[in-house]
């Protein structure tokens, strides 16, 4: 590459860095926000992130229906297309909305921000984000949760917190998806949490399958308690 061109794209990498600094800025702006309208509420506020196909709407359907007798939730989905998720979750019986990004990888604060006045927030304990499945961009993007939790399914590959570390980092617990498989799949449950424990030594870690329930009620248990220290607040 000659010098002139290179300069060139070196100005260009550093525009876009600024620009990405200023969208990063007015995200969390935003997530502040977010953040004081669910403290007026005390609606608790959970992000599920993972890759495409991890499992994130099927265990937000076995969620409803374990919870939906005990506490008032509902579900925002965030996918490139399609309402289908949305769909799904709302045959449980919750209010679930999707908000189709148009090939954009991720949600950002401002798109929940824009649809929270959809949902009837002081009559709602829970309230789930289904975020765009990938582990990469939605990592960036704080949407004012109170809690990150990211499905890792025995599916994926038990080497996947120290690629994308950025996601596990910046997660609360890591929920270790589809376990009924592993009999069948070369995944180790303890490989994968060391690995992510040394990527962020807080995580917590339950094991979870939406078909045979194991981990279904430990999870349930968790969000109850962290429902009900939102409420005691
Ligand atoms: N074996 C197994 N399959 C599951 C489990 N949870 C979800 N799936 C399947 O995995 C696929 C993707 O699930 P989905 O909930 O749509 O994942 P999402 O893209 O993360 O929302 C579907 O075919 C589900 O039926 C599970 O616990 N065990
Ligand atoms: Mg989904």
């Amino acid at each position: 590459m000659s010098i002139e061109k290179s300069t060139k794209a070196a100005r260009g990498t550093a525009q876009c860095e600024n620009t990405n600094i200023n969208l990063l800025k007015a995200n969390d702006f935003v997530a502040d926000i977010i953040k004081k309208e669910m403290a007026k509420t005390n609606t608790l506020l959970v992000n599920i992130t993972s890759s495409a196909g991890s499992g994130k709407t099927t265990l937000m359907q076995k969620t409803a229906e374990k919870l939906k007798n005990k506490l008032n939730i509902a579900v925002m989905v965030g996918d490139l297309e399609t309402e289908r998720d949305a769909e799904r979750i709302r045959e449980t019986g919750i209010q679930a909305l999707q908000i189709v990004t148009g090939g954009i990888c991720h949600l950002e604060a401002q798109m929940i921000h824009q649809v929270l006045d959809q949902f009837d927030l002081p009559n709602i304990d829970l309230l789930f984000i289904e975020n765009v499945g990938n582990l990469v961009c939605p990592a960036s993007f704080d949407l004012g949760e109170d809690y990150r939790v990211t499905l890792m399914a025995t599916t994926e590959g038990d080497d996947k917190p120290k690629k994308y570390p950025r996601m596990f980092l910046t997660s609360d617990m890591m929920l270790v998806s589809k376990s009924d498989l592993l009999p069948y799949l070369p995944f180790s449950v303890e490989a994968v949490t060391k690995d992510a424990r040394e990527v962020n030594h807080e995580l917590e870690v339950i094991q979870i399958s939406s078909l045979t329930e194991e981990g279904i009620d430990k999870w349930c248990d968790w969000l109850v308690e962290k429902v009900k220290q939102k409420q005691q607040v």
